[in-house]
């Protein structure tokens, strides 16, 4: 998806102009996925764009720096990075948007050890349109089950939201896409359904819905929280545990939860259409359900919402 360009990125503290916002080739983190980074939205609401649940994004970014021994060596606090986010929507007129926070290992030495290496930040925010194109949303998605497996256990951290992850997305997505697919799902490393590329994966069955557990290798996805919230708010019985494979094809509904996907319904996995091939009346609920709550079209009961306005007033 081609990006539209926005008029500043924040990079370590200062606005640098979009087309001077560039780094050193020999960038530690260019030859070794020495990066954690966050995927946020916002969204234009009655009270002026605000951010979706951006203090669990900034959380969770703090959380990837800690276990690649990042967060000492940064020199912002999350409260800045929070505030740069804040500022990145405001400063560059964006409504609906996309925010990413990058924390990097920047240029000093070469060689697999990062330490030396500066610990840097940035953020950029631009408009990011509909993730599996146009139609995906209201339509349904085609997938296949990716032949790649998703990361096992300690190998790379899939709790973390590292670079490094993206290259076994990268795989997913490709074969995918080389085959004529929207997206893959991929199995864990013993078989069980794990996630999408970049999103989770949710199945409805006989009236319950499912979704994989962390043990399954998926991220901690805050859009899964916010949907399995919103879904027991609604009286869905909701449940987390190892789903096999064949469920994909017993399921009466699947769909994808993620900040670029939002909530993104399933209507077939290798080519063998999910319930009735449309897209089912759960799903239907719960994306809803999600665009109400980040539209602000409800009360935001649960905190989830940073108005722009008021937290980019304050971090000037
Ligand atoms: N799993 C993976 C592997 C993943 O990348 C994402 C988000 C999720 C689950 C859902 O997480 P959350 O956004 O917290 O609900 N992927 C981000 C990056 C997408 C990209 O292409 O870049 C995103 O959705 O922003």
């Amino acid at each position: 998806m081609p990006m539209t360009k926005a008029k500043s990125i924040w990079m370590n503290g200062e606005l640098v102009p979009w087309d001077d916002a560039k780094v050193h080739v020999l960038t530690h983190a260019l030859h070794y996925a020495s990066s954690v980074f966050e995927g946020i939205r916002a969204y234009q609401t009655p009270k002026g764009p605000a951010i979706f649940r951006l203090e669990e994004h900034i959380d969770r970014l703090m959380f990837s720096a800690r276990v690649y021994r990042m967060e000492q060596e940064m020199s912002f606090t999350r409260d800045q990075i929070r505030d740069a986010c804040l500022q990145m929507v405001a400063v560059n007129d964006l409504k609906d948007c996309y925010i990413r926070p990058l924390v990097y290992r920047s240029y000093e030495h070469m060689g697999v050890n990062p330490f030396g290496n500066p610990v840097h930040v940035c953020v950029a925010a631009f408009v990011w349109g509909q993730y599996l194109g146009k139609d995906a949303l209201e339509k349904g998605s085609s997938v296949k089950v990716g032949t790649w497996h998703r990361l096992a256990p300690n190998t790379l951290p899939v709790m973390v939201k590292a670079s490094a992850n993206y290259m076994n997305s990268q795989l997913l997505k490709m074969e995918a896409v080389v085959e004529g697919y929207d997206e893959a799902i991929a199995l864990d490393v013993n078989g069980y359904v794990s996630e999408g590329s970049a999103a989770n994966v949710f199945a409805v069955v006989k009236g319950e819905i499912l979704t994989p557990c962390l043990a399954n290798s998926v991220l901690a996805g805050i859009t899964r929280d916010s949907v399995i919230t919103l879904a027991r708010e609604q009286g869905y019985t909701v449940r987390e545990q190892s789903l096999p494979r064949e469920m994909l094809y017993l399921a009466d509904e699947l769909f994808y939860s993620g900040t670029a996907v939002e909530v993104t319904p399933i209507t077939s996995v290798d080519k063998i259409p999910v319930g009735k091939g449309t897209v089912g009346p759960v799903t239907k609920t719960l994306q809803k359900a999600y665009f109400s709550e980040v539209r602000g079209e409800v009360p935001d009961r649960h905190g989830w919402l940073s108005l722009v306005g008021q937290g980019a007033a304050a971090a000037r």
